[in-house]
């Protein structure tokens, strides 16, 4: 599919191809155009990409590039020296992302004038996981199909013209690496062919100071190599993963390493060898070390017969702390679960002291409406860094919501959290508004002052960017309220994780993929009980936590369900019962999605036609599918509460036997176009 795209790498502004002459009379906006038909630029370097980007789209005074030794790697200074500004760095990555620094204040209508700025990155690495497969599918990818992958022709001039997108997007965001394919790997992966293309995509990628990483297969040298075992100690697999190793370095001289799921969800991995998760990160990376490679060594580990899913990767990798080589990070998921709305984070963060670890976000929206709802993810994952100190982190990885799309990521929105991802990865500290403010800024070219914000409901015209801030500030909120309030988890549908299937429970499907393993609602009440009477996860956490935790009346309230086996009358901090709260919750949810509707719909004088229509359409999706997520949940619940809904919330308008009926016939490869009313 050929993107018809207009794409500015810093703003990330992507919009349908139709959308120009909408925007076409404000023109100083779109200062990163790229068109459709233009070649790809013909460069050498990074710095010479800088330089590209300042001459193609910078409107101030003269600029001057410096290299200085001594500053701290990526990082760069931006001064004002009379009429002229100098972009000083050590390296030529500096230098872009001091150059995309310049050209964000511009494009925001910042000052560029009397410069004294000095940034550097928190983390080295920072880096998109996609989750592609070789024949072009994208696993939990709800923006169409792979941008590198199935019958993409490599050589083509669209294809460099997409990854110069691709490439001067995440440039302009600090992110300096991408795993091209899924986690759950196809050994071909590592075939000669296809590393071909991989260095095809290195090449391209490589003038935007982006490293290229591959998944790969544990048993690739059985499968790949031929040999009868792929046992991480045995002398001739070490001979295979050397010479792959070599044969990948000497076409593609910085490749960044290997990101490897083992022994998880059916993926091979040394454990099948009587061997330990260190055994097989270790023998990687001393393959990938003469190269400088890494490996990265994912966390996410869970048992069929495990009574707690939950305690199951601090289980298998706290004994092997300390046991990893110096070029591993464990990439551990934010929770310890599965990117759930809302989830503890995971206690392994705070329990290794003596190895590397990442955190992996998912950017894509697979748990949380897919591309479907307007979800801003900066929160959540703020909301995880006030547990876990970013010093206690060595990288940041972010599962891809990229495809080949027209506007890239499905929903317009949606952008924002790769946005996010980006400026977060460069910037912990950043906040949630602010990020939202600078997307909102570029994207939308709106005035993102707050003081324009009225709630409930915005007046007619005249409103600025501020409310759609505050309509993205609280859309996790709300969806989380929607979905599963009150530290409920994983009650999705069994197949496809858009929509609410509490009652999950087929025959022969193992219990930790079906919902009921984790709402456990009965007569008495509904939640996991994770306390030290319980599944003892609470004892993972520090022990001033684990006491918090462990007491339903200091468990903070967002994450009861989640740690305790709650009664439907237990006495909420509102005065509540259990129950009650839990239909306040849900109705807060479905009333939020509607205010944000109507916050959109007042919008439409500011924003170009297409882009109205589009969000709006989905927003009017999220709305009928938050209806569905309360009207499910509460009248499903409430066959094991047997209390009524109070009168003051708005009552289910759905029948729980006509949904327990219905079915959403998409697979993990598709976004649901219409939602749940067809
Ligand atoms: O979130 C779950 C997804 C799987 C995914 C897995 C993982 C790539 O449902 O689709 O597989 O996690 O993170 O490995």
């Amino acid at each position: 599919m050929k993107k018809n795209i207009i794409v500015t790498a810093l703003i990330m502004l992507m919009a349908a191809w139709n959308v120009t002459a909408a925007w076409g009379e404000d023109g100083s906006r779109l200062w990163l155009r790229l068109d459709a038909n233009s070649t790809p630029a013909t460069v050498s370097g990074v710095k010479c990409m800088a330089m590209t980007e300042l001459q193609t789209y910078w409107q101030g005074g003269p600029i001057v590039l410096k290299r200085q030794k001594g500053m701290a790697q990526d990082g760069y200074t931006i001064k004002s020296q009379g009429e002229a500004t100098v972009i000083t760095a050590s390296g030529d990555a500096g230098l872009l992302y001091g150059a995309y620094h310049l050209l964000r204040l511009q494009e925001m209508g910042l000052p560029c004038q009397m410069l004294d700025i000095k940034e550097k990155p928190f983390y080295d690495l920072r880096i998109l996981n996609h989750w592609d497969n070789p024949n072009g599918t994208v696993e939990r990818g709800f923006a169409g199909k792979s941008i590198f992958w199935g019958d993409k022709d490599v050589n083509s001039e669209d294809f460099a013209a997409s990854m110069k997108m691709y490439g001067r997007a995440n440039a302009s965001l600090g992110i300096n690496g991408t795993v091209l394919n899924n986690v759950n790997a196809k050994p071909e992966a590592l075939s000669t062919e296809s590393l071909q293309k991989t260095k095809a995509i290195a090449d391209l990628l490589r003038p935007y100071g982006i490293h290229v990483y591959l998944s790969i297969n544990f048993a690739s040298p059985i499968k790949v190599g031929g040999l009868k075992t792929a046992d991480p100690l045995d002398k001739e697999v070490v001979r295979w993963w050397k010479d792959k190793v070599n044969e990948i370095y000497r076409m593609i001289p910085d490749f960044g390493g290997f990101l490897v799921k083992a022994n998880s969800e059916g993926e091979p991995g040394p454990q099948d060898f009587g061997r330990t998760h260190a055994d097989g990160a270790n023998m990687l990376a001393d393959v990938l070390k003469p190269h400088k490679g890494i490996v990265m060594w994912r966390a996410f580990v869970y048992a069929p017969q495990s009574p707690d899913r939950a305690n199951q990767a601090y289980l298998e990798f706290m004994p092997l702390d300390g046991q990893f080589r110096d070029n591993v990070i464990i990439q551990i998921k934010n929770g310890p679960v599965d990117f759930q709305p809302r989830e503890a984070y995971s206690p392994l963060f705070t329990a290794m002291q003596k190895t590397p670890m990442m955190v992996e976000f998912q950017i894509t929206q697979e748990y949380l409406g897919a591309a479907n709802h307007l979800v801003y993810l900066a929160p959540m994952w703020q909301e995880f860094f006030s547990f876990v100190k970013p010093a206690s982190l060595k990288a940041m990885a972010g599962v891809a919501n990229i495809g080949d799309d027209a506007n890239w990521c499905g929903h317009h929105f949606a952008q924002a959290n790769w946005y996010a991802f980006g400026r977060l990865a460069w910037n912990p500290a950043l906040t949630s508004k602010v990020i939202a403010e600078e997307w909102v800024a570029q994207t939308l070219g709106l005035n993102p002052d707050t003081s324009l914000v009225t709630t409930p409901l915005p007046p007619a015209g005249g409103i600025g960017g501020g409310a759609v801030v505050s309509m993205m500030l609280d859309s996790r909120e709300a969806c989380v309220s929607y979905m599963m309030p009150l530290g409920i988890h994983h009650i999705f549908a069994g197949t496809h994780h858009y929509g609410p299937e509490p009652w999950y429970s087929p025959k022969g499907v193992r219990a930790d993929w079906t919902p009921p393993y984790y709402h456990k609602a009965d007569s008495i009440g509904l939640g996991f009980d994770r306390t030290l009477n319980g599944s003892a996860n609470v004892k993972q956490y520090p022990d001033e936590l684990c006491r918090v935790y462990n007491d339903i009346n200091t468990c903070p309230e967002n994450l009861l369900a989640w740690f305790h086996h709650v009664p439907w009358d237990h006495r909420m901090k509102s005065g509540r019962t259990f129950w009650d709260e839990l239909c306040h919750k849900y109705d807060d949810g479905v009333r939020q999605t509607r205010r944000f509707l109507a916050v959109w719909d007042a919008m439409q004088p500011c924003v170009d036609a297409q882009r109205f229509e589009e969000v709006q359409r989905k927003l009017r999706i999220q709305v009928r599918d938050a209806e569905w997520w309360r009207d499910a949940c509460l009248l499903y619940f409430q066959t094991f509460s047997h209390r009524p809904i109070p009168q003051d919330v708005e009552h289910p308008v759905h029948n729980l036997d006509e949904m327990m009926k219905f079915h959403i016939p998409i697979t993990m490869y598709e976004n649901p176009e219409s939602g749940y009313t067809k």
